[in-house]
């Protein structure tokens, strides 16, 4: 027998390999100092943030599943998820931009571009010298992207491209922006495509008023026949199931983030309920107080061995994209509740800003709603279980 930790009840710890732990200790480290002291005021003021890029860079978060010779870490995915973990238990918002980084950009960038188009952005990328941003939803199609609108008509060797695509994070003061478009001339099939800031006809608004995830920047990406070469074409994908290769990394990455959320929540409510006296005792002494910590720590003790396990097969190379919507819609269900739980356990205090629950419970309805809702993810292992798609 030995004995029981709170903190890491099923020994996360000796299941992970010296390298991830070095990547974890490197991400807790640099979220700790570099962007906690920040976040209070960033999402007060909706803060935009293109400096963080360059400093996440240094700190090797940016791309770590990308090869080294291209500038990222060639680590395996659970060091990519402890990461994610690792910013999220600051705030989701910051998690989001450097997940939109590695997942929806560098990864297509690397898994569906030309070796001109992977050394002309991905060192740039995983620095944080470049932004990226990943534009699939559009005003009428967002939990089916497959009804897009926005069409890339052959323009000579290349492409005009207009549309509109909404709700995109970084886009604002993105440098590259992986697009996906019918194709004129793939039979209207969607494309992927690599434009870059500055374009004539490129735009890209921010949506103001947010009230989660404010500490990440979000905007629209409006094209108006933004011409561009054929060498803008990511050549290696055809069809959905480009972007949807990039969002299954996405997905997997979240999983594990809003358990970092989940994880401060909890701690903050233990400690809270330990300091705080209400009828002579601390809050903790009260069954209904511990019965709400003790199914805190299982959902998220649940929820890590089950990320763990993704991504494990993930880096073995045996997933289906079903796995990660069993850890992406549960996890971040369970962050949900788990933050609505520490925002109730803190009282009045509980809507501070100071003691931060009830920032993480409204950044998190943000996270279970992009990357696939809690619903679509549902319907996803409905599909799987049954055969029957019932989007
Ligand atoms: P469906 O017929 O199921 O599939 C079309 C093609 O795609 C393939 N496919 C996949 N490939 C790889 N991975 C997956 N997860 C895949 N899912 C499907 C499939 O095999 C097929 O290939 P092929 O060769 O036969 O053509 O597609 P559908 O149109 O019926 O869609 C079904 C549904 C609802 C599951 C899908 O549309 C969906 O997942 N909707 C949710 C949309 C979504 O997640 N959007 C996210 C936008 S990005 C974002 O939110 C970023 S937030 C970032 C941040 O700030 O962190
Ligand atoms: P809808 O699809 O209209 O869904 C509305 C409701 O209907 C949901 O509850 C949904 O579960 C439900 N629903 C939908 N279809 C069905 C069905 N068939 N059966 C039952 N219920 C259904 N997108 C990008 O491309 N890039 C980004 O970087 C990006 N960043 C984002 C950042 C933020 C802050 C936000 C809020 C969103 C971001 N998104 C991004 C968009 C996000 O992926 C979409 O919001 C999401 O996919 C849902 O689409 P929707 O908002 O159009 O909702």
């Amino acid at each position: 027998m030995v004995p029981f930790n709170w903190e890491d009840p099923f020994d996360l710890e000796s299941q992970l390999t010296e390298e991830e732990r070095m990547i974890r200790d490197a991400a807790h480290g640099f979220a700790q100092d570099e962007l906690q002291p920040r976040i209070i005021k960033a999402f007060a003021d909706e803060i935009d943030a293109p400096e963080l890029f360059p400093l996440m860079g240094q700190a090797g978060l940016l791309g770590a599943t990308v090869p080294e010779e291209y500038g990222g870490a060639g680590a395996s995915y659970v060091a990519y998820g402890l990461i994610a973990r690792e910013i999220e238990r600051v705030d989701s918002g910051y998690r989001s931009m450097a997940s939109v980084q590695s997942s929806l950009v560098m990864y297509p960038i690397h898994a569906y571009g030309s070796e001109e188009q992977r050394r002309k952005y991905l060192p740039g990328l995983a620095s944080g010298e470049l932004i990226g941003c990943f534009g699939l939803t559009e005003p009428d199609a967002g939990s089916d992207p497959g009804a897009m609108k926005t069409y890339a008509k052959q323009d000579g060797d290349g492409y005009s491209i207009s549309g509109s695509k909404t709700w995109i994070s970084n886009a604002p003061f993105a440098d590259v922006f992986v697009v996906w478009a019918k194709s004129e001339a793939h039979g209207g099939a969607i494309r992927g495509f690599v434009l870059e800031k500055g374009m004539a006809g490129l735009s890209a608004p921010k949506i103001e008023g947010k009230i989660s995830l404010r500490a990440s920047t979000t905007g629209m990406i409006v094209m108006d026949e933004v011409k561009v070469g054929a060498d803008a074409l990511l050549p290696e994908v055809q069809g959905l199931k480009g972007p949807f290769g990039c969002l299954n990394r996405a997905r997997y990455g979240i999983s594990w983030g809003a358990l970092g959320a989940a994880e401060f929540c909890m701690h903050a409510a233990r400690q809270y309920g330990l300091d705080r006296k209400q009828f002579g005792v601390p809050l903790a002494s009260k069954q209904i107080y511990q019965l709400k910590l003790a199914n805190m720590l299982t959902d998220i003790a649940l929820g890590l061995q089950g990320s763990l396990r993704v991504g494990r097969l993930m880096d073995e190379g045996r997933f289906a994209p079903d796995m990660i919507s069993v850890v992406k819609r549960n996890n971040v269900g369970k962050a949900l509740e788990i933050a609505r739980h520490a925002r109730d356990m803190h009282g009045g205090n509980g809507i501070s800003e100071e003691y931060q629950v009830i920032r993480h419970m409204v950044n998190l309805e943000t996270v279970n709603t992009y990357e696939g809702t809690h619903d679509v993810h549902a319907l996803i292992l409905g599909r799987g279980i049954t055969g029957i798609p019932a989007f």
